[in-house]
Order: C-alpha cells, then structure tokens, then sequence
C-alpha cells in the first residue's frame, strides 16, 4: 500500500543535522520512505491512501537509546533517604542501591517484568518513542541475565516498537562473586555471553566502568570477547569519575559512551575519530543532583555526536518521558532544541547501530515518524512532558497512542 502524507512540514535530520521541509510531501510504501520533498516537487505517483496531516510538524520517530526499562521492584525509598542527605554510594555500601533491584529482579519471574516493564516501555511510546534500547544487568548471572534479555525481546514483539537489546551483566558485582570481580569478568567472557549471544538474544555489549564497578582493564576483556563474538560495544563511562573509559570505548569502535560528565577533552578527540556517540543522560544528572557538566563545547568542538536518552532505570532516572529529557538536555546542558531533537533521532539511531534505517526522514529509511500539533519544533524542548496531540506513523502505518 502506497500512502501519501501532506499538509505538513517536515524536520527530516538528514546529514545528522536540523534540516526542514516546509510544505512538505512524504510518500511511503513498503513500511519504508518511498519520497520525500516539498510537495511543489512531488513526481506525479498513484497512491491508494492521501492522509492530511493538517498542518502537523513531522519529525523522525523519537529513539531512546539508553534504557534499564526491565527490572523489579523500584526504589522510592532510597529516593526517601537520599532527600534525608545520604548519598548514591552510602546506600550501595549500605546493600541497597543496583543491589537492591538485583534481588527484585532476581525473585520476579519472566511474566512479571514483562508487566511492569511494558508499562514503562508503554509511556514512553505515548511520547513519540518508536525505537528504544533495552539493558539487561540486574540479572547477574546466566539465568536472569537470560530472562531480562528475553522481555526486551517480547516487548518488541507485543508492541509497536522496536527494541534494541544490549547486555549489560557487567553492571555490578553479584553477591555470588563478591571482592572477584576478575572471576566474574571471566564468568561472563566464558560462560554468559557466549550462551546469550547463542540464543539470539544480544544486540550490543555494555558494561559500567567505574570505581564502583569495573576496572577499564576488566571492560577492555569483555570488549575483546565481544569483539570475537562479533558484537558492537558501547560503555557507561565517566559518569562519576575519571578513568578514561570513553577512550577505551573509541579504540574498540563502540557504538557510544554514556553519562560522560567526567569526560576529557582527550577522550572527545578519540570519540570524535572512531564515530562513538556521546550519549548524554541528563535525567541521572538531575537526579543525582550532579553539578559536574558534560563538556558541551568540546564535544562540539570535536564534532561528536551528541544523542540523548533517559536511562531509564529504578535508582538514578527513573524517566517516563523522553520529551522531559529534551527539555533537561537544553536546561540542565545547554543544548539546543536542535541539537536535543538530533540527539533523539538521528544521533540516538547511530547509538543503537541503526543509523542506515532509522533517525532521519530520508528515501529508503524506515517510515516511522510523528506528526505533531506544535507549531515548532522547538515546542517538543519546550514544554515540560505532558502529551502532546500528535499522529505516531510506524513502519508506514498509524498506530494509535
Ligand atoms: N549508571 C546509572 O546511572 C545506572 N546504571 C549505571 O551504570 C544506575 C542503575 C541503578 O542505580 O539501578
Ligand atoms: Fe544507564
């Protein structure tokens, strides 16, 4: 079926950049952008569907690119105490922190993240999301590692989104292998992720690389078998300190480094050349209360993609709205609505490995696009969430949100 959509315009994000087509045509087919331009332009074309966007603002499907959206129970509680003054790394140290969603995630069965996931998953597609990233890493071992990666499969298969999956077992330390990080490194090099990437489930590699949790050198053997696996990698790096883990993600080509408040501006020269996108995740730094600001002006200044999440996840941004992120990502670090609105299209589909398919509006790329009442673009930084009237076309089709 061949459907032409018009009365609109259009912020396609070709060549990774705010770019507008005013009065503009789209013509897709297949599931894929058939033509797009103004509709002056338009070649004469038999279609068996005219749809009258009524003058809507049409962007590329938002992605999100960086979430832990599966995971039990939540952790409103140790929000309770860190407004009492006790910090992120008290709690941890105290047995609470990713531990305590470990053991959530552990006791919940498959069903059960499913359901709490997909409600998650659910409100963040109410905002225009049709592509998102799921991370496993509150597994910690074969078994749940395996059950998280399978609902990040099912969520894409029940609903119309598409779900990347990333393994994240090098998250924290399980209680299994306390004080043998090295062990269980070579647990996962040997054991988890060969049988995970077996099973289909694996997308990318991620891990977190911190004082809190593992060594650059222990990341850079995950690479190394992720690697001979044949899988992309992409890094947790700088978020809290310093240890160089965004270079160390641009010397094994890593799809991304995340978080990077603590990033050098050695480390945006190394990301600069490998094509590593900086993702950056401002509702954990708002959460966090961080005052430690991502060097906005080297990363520009370097030209690395800059693309925006909202690492949604129980203990530092539990995020719903990826249009609330827009909005903290122009606040919190002085991006601009056009640089947020590539940072959620077309710089969060070169994250994800997408890039080729999805993020921008262009002949042969998936047709999955919003078109949004606003009346401009920087309406969808401006307002603080809350849902937008818009019209959610995925794959070439209307799905209703
Ligand atoms: N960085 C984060 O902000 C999350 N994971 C990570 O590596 C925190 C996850 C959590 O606290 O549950
Ligand atoms: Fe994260």
């Amino acid at each position: 079926m061949r459907t032409l959509w018009q009365h609109c315009h259009a912020a396609t994000m070709t060549g990774g950049r705010y770019a507008v087509i005013e009065d503009a045509a789209i013509v897709t087919s297949a599931g894929l952008i058939e033509w797009i331009g103004t509709r002056a332009d338009m070649p004469s074309v038999t279609t068996d569907r005219v749809v009258d966007l009524g003058g809507a603002w049409v962007t590329p499907g938002l992605i999100d690119c960086h979430t832990h959206a599966v995971f039990g129970g939540n952790r409103s509680g140790e929000f309770e105490q860190r407004l009492q003054g006790v910090s992120y790394a008290e709690i941890a140290a105290q047995g609470g922190g990713i531990a305590s969603t470990v053991r959530a995630t552990r006791a919940a069965s498959e069903d059960e993240l499913l359901g709490s996931a997909r409600q998650r998953v659910q409100a963040l597609m109410r905002d225009g999301v049709t592509t998102i990233e799921i991370k496993s890493g509150y597994g910690l071992d074969l078994e749940n590692e395996r059950k998280m990666l399978r609902v990040a499969r099912r969520l894409g298969e029940e609903l119309p989104v598409t779900v990347r999956s990333t393994c994240l077992a090098a998250h924290a330390m399980p209680p299994e292998y306390a004080g043998r990080a090295d062990d269980y490194i070579d647990h996962i090099c040997e054991q988890m992720l060969p049988a995970l990437a077996a099973e289909g489930l694996v997308d990318a590699v991620d891990a977190f690389c911190e004082h809190l949790a593992f060594s650059p050198a222990q990341v850079e053997r995950l690479f190394i078998k992720a690697r001979e696996l044949g899988l992309p990698v992409k890094l947790h790096a700088e978020q809290l300190s310093s240890l160089h883990g965004s270079s160390l993600a641009a010397r094994y080509q890593a799809l991304s480094a995340d978080h990077l408040e603590f990033m050098t501006e050695e480390d945006a020269m190394a990301m600069a050349a490998a094509g590593t996108v900086a993702v950056l995740l401002p509702g954990a730094f708002y959460f966090l209360r961080e005052t430690q600001l991502p060097p906005m002006d080297a990363l520009r200044r370097h030209g690395v993609k800059i693309a925006l999440a909202s690492d949604l996840n129980p203990g530092t941004s539990p995020g719903l709205s990826l249009r609330l992120m827009l909005n903290m990502g122009c606040t919190c670090f002085r991006m601009t609505p056009e640089e947020a609105l590539a940072g959620v299209t077309v710089h969060a589909a070169t994250a994800l490995g997408l890039g080729d398919s999805h993020g921008s509006l262009e002949v042969g790329k998936v047709a999955d696009f919003i078109a949004w009442q606003i009346e401009r673009p920087a309406d969808l930084s401006y307002w603080l969430g809350g849902d937008l009237p818009k019209r959610v076309v995925r794959m070439g089709h209307e799905i209703s949100n």
